[in-house]
């Protein structure tokens, strides 16, 4: 699962990626060379922690993030729209984005304004979306023109992003049709899940209320960077003293998560307790498969236990015992949170 970090210059994307990645963040000069940095996050899971204390295993792997930013470039260059086209062009293989809008006063660009700065994102995902489909339209009409014929609905359903977009609204405000296969290819901005990352000054934790009703979360970005640098006692007295309850950033973390509409599907044994990523209703037999082809070449059987059963059973044999064990076949849909072994023959 890959998100981009996006956003205006001096919104603190370099320093929110800092703290969701814990490095410890000089962040990157302006004006040196562009880098896509990545940076691997594991997804807090109490689930995980939970079956990892009852096996004990050798190795214990929750699921993954992969965020990128883009380093060693300076947002208030002089001309901001060279500026988005190089970021988001970088961020176009991404799957989904944070985006992030400054709430704190900054000494070179003043009072923050993040309504305005977010609906200044979107304009420029507008633009580079209404480009995408004016190109293509053309070349089609001219195809047209001279006599070949449409294949499929391509057109059709081009003609009605460009009304979307044309009416300023996002295409992910119509899922039906971001999804469809024919405008697969074109990786439109807009159509991406986007899960806004509002970056407020230290000592203010509360969301702009015109920000309401936005799929949004407050992370004090600095705080949050300099937490992340602590040891973990340092760390909890540091969240005393400044009144935080639970890492933003894990809330972040499982935001980005809950954006792409995946579930974790989760394996124990005494080597190693893991979380697997996979879409939500995929079947067990394709499942199977995210653990290798072998597994889902030879799959028989899908031994699944629901895990809110298995800890309020206690144990597996104790699940097995109050009949929470189920054998489940190949088209079984998957659920978030089911401890399966999977039983197969190669
Ligand atoms: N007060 C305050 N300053 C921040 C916060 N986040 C970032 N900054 C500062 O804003 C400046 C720009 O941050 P940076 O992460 O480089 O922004 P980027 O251009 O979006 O990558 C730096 O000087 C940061 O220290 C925050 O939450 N609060
Ligand atoms: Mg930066």
């Amino acid at each position: 699962m890959k998100l981009g970090i996006v956003g205006l210059g001096r919104s603190g994307k370099t320093t929110v990626f800092n703290a969701l990645t814990r490095r410890a963040g000089e962040t990157a000069p302006p004006g040196g060379n562009v880098v896509p940095a990545l940076g691997v996050v594991p997804v807090p899971d109490p689930r995980v922690e939970w079956l990892s204390a009852l096996y004990k295993p050798k190795k214990t792997t929750h699921a993954q993030i992969t965020y990128m930013d883009l380093q060693g470039v300076s947002g208030i260059a002089d001309n901001k729209r060279d500026y988005m086209s190089l970021l988001l062009t970088h961020m176009r293989p991404m799957e989904a984005f944070l985006m992030v809008v400054r709430n704190f006063h900054d000494a070179v660009l003043g009072a923050p304004d993040p309504v305005g700065d977010l609906r200044d994102l979107e304009d420029e995902f507008l633009i580079a979306d209404l480009a995408t489909v004016e190109k293509r339209l053309e070349k089609l009409e001219a195809e047209l023109k001279r006599g070949k014929k449409p294949a499929g609905a391509e057109k059709e359903l081009l003609d009605e992003c460009l009304k979307v977009l044309n009416a300023e609204n996002q295409l992910r405000t119509r899922p039906e049709l971001a999804a469809a296969p024919e405008l697969r290819g074109y990786t439109f901005l807009s159509a991406k899940p986007l899960l806004v990352i509002v970056n407020n000054a230290d000592e203010d934790d509360s969301l702009p209320p015109a920000l309401e009703g936005e799929r949004a979360i407050v992370v004090r970005g600095k705080l949050e960077m300099e937490l992340a640098q602590l040891t973990e006692e340092e760390a909890a007295s540091f969240m005393q003293d400044f009144g935080i309850a639970e890492s933003a950033l894990d809330r972040a973390i499982r935001g980005s998560f809950a954006l792409l509409d995946r579930i974790s599907f989760l394996t124990v044994g005494e080597d190693e307790v893991k979380a697997w990523t996979i879409p939500r209703d995929t079947p067990a037999m394709e499942a199977a498969g995210a653990i290798h082809s072998d597994i889902q070449r030879g799959f028989i059987r899908a031994e699944v236990v629901a895990f809110d059963d298995l800890s309020k059973a206690g144990d597996y044999a104790a699940a097995r015992k109050l009949g929470a064990v189920r054998l489940e076949g190949k088209t079984y849909p998957v659920k978030d949170g089911d401890v399966i072994n999977f039983r197969f023959n190669v």
